[in-house]
């Protein structure tokens, strides 16, 4: 067992790391106040070629290893989490289902654009279906000709909604024979393009956190979706969503890693510049524990994150066993502790702690939203305990 980063992670490390205080830190705060999303910044991103590091080559991406996609989800976490789930949406939860489960056809069509920098979103939520996904009530019928699906219902808390050209998107087909046999019975995956007829951009939500990351409704009204649009195949869609939020939940393992550490950094460096009673506060044992105890924590979640990347890995490569269990432990352990670890930073800057003259005001409001989306926390204790059932 070897837990030495390589020099690739280690130099891809410092790349985003550099990127994300020079780029991203001058215009976070702004950002989260205006819940402007972060499409300069993703241009000037998208010149390292980072976009890209789940497409093959051969569709013009830049594929590195898992461990690495969870340390620039990390690195951007720790300075913009915003940022960090926008990268995570397009190049987890779309770029890789398409490289996953698309046809040569559809690779070609859209994996290039993707690699190339337009945005890529995923839509699975509606009102009443979150944690119960299989409970979607969003309809795909076959038209008259045969030549597309005719979407209609409305879809939820969609990262990226407004910025993004290509979605991979869930509806039931109402033909389909498992329909309203089996829970998910019909569940079918689109390549959905915003250009589209009938799709349309609905309210953005006003959110608490992550106010940099644009979360948005869709209405599907007869929206026209090609039929080379599906991917693998009709009724196939449920087992894809699955298999694309345990590739994400380890991302945002590691964007609460990332808002982890950006918390407890904040804490340090004050801990140590502020005196209090003659000496830096840091030097005082209460803070101290509190520090130690953060760094801890901290650490722990770093490694149930990186192993969660490798076994992600390993179950694509060598097809070993999938890797539910490890990402859904390592989204649970991970996202408390990223809530804990920020409300203790708030904690050790007291006042100062609740306004805006310090980044750890905003890793708390940024910090709750790990334990809710691509599952809540008590999703993932499911998807654990099933796996754990003898
Ligand atoms: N990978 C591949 N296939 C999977 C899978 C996975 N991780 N998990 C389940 N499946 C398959 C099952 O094998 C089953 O296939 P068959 O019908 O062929 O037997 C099918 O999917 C249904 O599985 P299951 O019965 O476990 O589904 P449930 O309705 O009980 O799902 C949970 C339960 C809670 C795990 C699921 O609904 C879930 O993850 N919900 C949260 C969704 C979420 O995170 N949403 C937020 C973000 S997306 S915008």
């Amino acid at each position: 067992m070897d837990f030495q980063e390589t020099e690739e992670q280690s130099m891809i490390r410092e790349m985003v790391r550099d990127f994300a205080e020079e780029i991203l830190a001058p215009t976070c705060l702004e950002r989260d106040r205006e819940q402007r999303p972060p499409l300069d910044e993703w241009q000037a991103f998208c010149e390292y070629g980072l976009q890209g590091v789940t497409i093959p080559e051969e569709y013009n991406g830049n594929p590195v290893d898992d461990i690495s996609e969870a340390i620039i989800v990390e690195e951007l976490s720790r300075v913009d989490p915003s940022f960090a789930v926008m990268f995570c949406v397009h190049v987890g939860l779309c770029s890789k289902t398409i490289a996953l489960h698309g046809n040569n056809d559809q690779k070609q069509r859209y994996l290039p654009r993707l690699a190339a920098g337009e945005i890529g979103a995923y839509s699975l939520s509606e009102a009443g279906a979150g944690t119960d996904a299989a409970a979607l009530s969003c309809r795909a019928k076959l038209s008259d000709d045969g030549l597309h699906y005719i979407l209609n219902g409305e879809k939820m808390w969609v990262t990226n909604g407004q910025s993004a050209g290509i979605f991979v998107l869930f509806a039931k087909d109402v033909d389909h024979p498992d329909y309203g046999v089996k829970k998910h019975g019909g569940t079918t995956a689109f390549i959905v393009e915003s250009s589209m007829e009938g799709f349309n951009v609905g309210k953005k939500e006003d959110k608490l956190g992550i106010r940099s990351s644009d979360t948005c409704v869709l209405l599907l009204d007869n929206c026209k979706v090609p039929v080379g649009n599906v991917l693998k195949e009709v009724g196939k869609g449920f087992p894809i969503a699955m298999n694309a939020l345990d590739n994400s939940r380890i991302g945002i393992a590691a964007q609460a890693l990332g808002i982890a550490q950006g918390a407890y950094e904040s804490a340090l460096n004050y801990a140590h510049e502020r005196q209090a009673f003659g000496k830096p506060i840091a030097l005082h044992q209460s803070i101290g524990n509190y520090l130690a105890d953060m760094a801890t924590q901290t650490e722990a979640a770093r490694h149930m994150v990186y192993k969660a990347a490798w076994a992600k890995q390993r179950h694509y490569e060598q097809g070993a066993p999938r890797h539910s269990m490890e990402a859904s432990m390592a989204k649970l352990f991970a996202g408390d502790t990223a809530m804990w670890v920020a409300e203790r930073a708030v904690q050790i800057l007291g006042g100062y702690g609740y306004t805006t003259d310090f980044p750890v005001e905003r890793f708390f409001r940024d910090a709750k939203i790990t334990q809710i989306y691509e599952g809540t926390q008590e999703v993932q204790r499911i998807v654990i305990s099933r796996s754990i059932s003898p």
